[in-house]
């Protein structure tokens, strides 16, 4: 008995995937600094490669979509989600919140709800979204609807790394709530199979910045 032809044919691919990796990945570390020097930790950085990544529809990044609040604060304070998801807002306080944003790309209010119940918004642009809470004035969040799959957030050293990029020119987009100009910069960078650039950002003076 001679094995199916498709058979054969599964078998040998599944042999062979696993060593289909991409030859030419590289992996981006962005270190983001203030203009004082200072590391900057909840900076976003997103990677646009040159010859682009492809539709939105099925990414997914490593962290949940998820915008708890939680001891009268956001939690986190900064969230990237993929442009077009849906993002949970549950309350993990004992008191009651009134999430809302004026941000041009998605305005919305969550009226007034309580503890271990959760409302859901979605984000249909890329941009930047500032949230408040009608009843805690110090209660200030950010999410960054980002429209490629390559994104991530600094760390308490000011470092983002991203992996599975593919070598040669890309864009890389910078942002943070302390930046004194409204709009992420963007650089050019060239990607080769390990590459790390330093992003400097111009910063609000220290009074006008974010207590979060
Ligand atoms: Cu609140």
């Amino acid at each position: 008995m001679r094995p199916a032809p498709n058979r054969a044919a599964a078998l040998l691919l599944a042999a062979v995937l696993p060593l289909a990796r991409p030859a030419t990945a590289a992996d981006l570390s962005v270190t983001v600094r203030g203009d004082d020097g200072v590391a900057l930790a909840d900076a976003v950085v997103v990677v646009r490669p040159a010859g682009g990544s492809g539709p939105m529809a099925a990414v997914r990044y490593s962290w949940p979509l998820t915008m708890a609040q939680q001891n009268i604060a956001f939690n986190p304070y900064v969230l990237i989600v993929p442009l077009g998801s849906t993002v949970a807002f549950p309350n993990r306080d004992k008191v009651r919140h009134h999430v809302y944003s004026f941000s041009a790309i998605k305005k919305f209010e969550l009226k007034l709800y309580g503890q271990q119940d959760e409302r859901t918004v979605t984000f249909d642009k890329p941009g930047i979204v500032a949230l408040g809470c009608n009843i805690h004035d110090s209660m200030i969040g950010f999410i960054y609807v980002a429209d490629s799959p390559f994104a991530a957030k600094t760390n308490a050293a000011g470092e983002a790394v991203i992996h599975g990029l593919p070598t040669g020119g890309a864009q890389v987009t910078v942002w943070h709530p302390d930046m004194k100009a409204k709009a992420p910069v963007s650089q050019p960078v060239s990607l080769a199979a390990t590459t790390a650039k330093i992003v400097v950002l111009d910063l609000r003076p220290p009074a006008a910045r974010h207590k979060h």
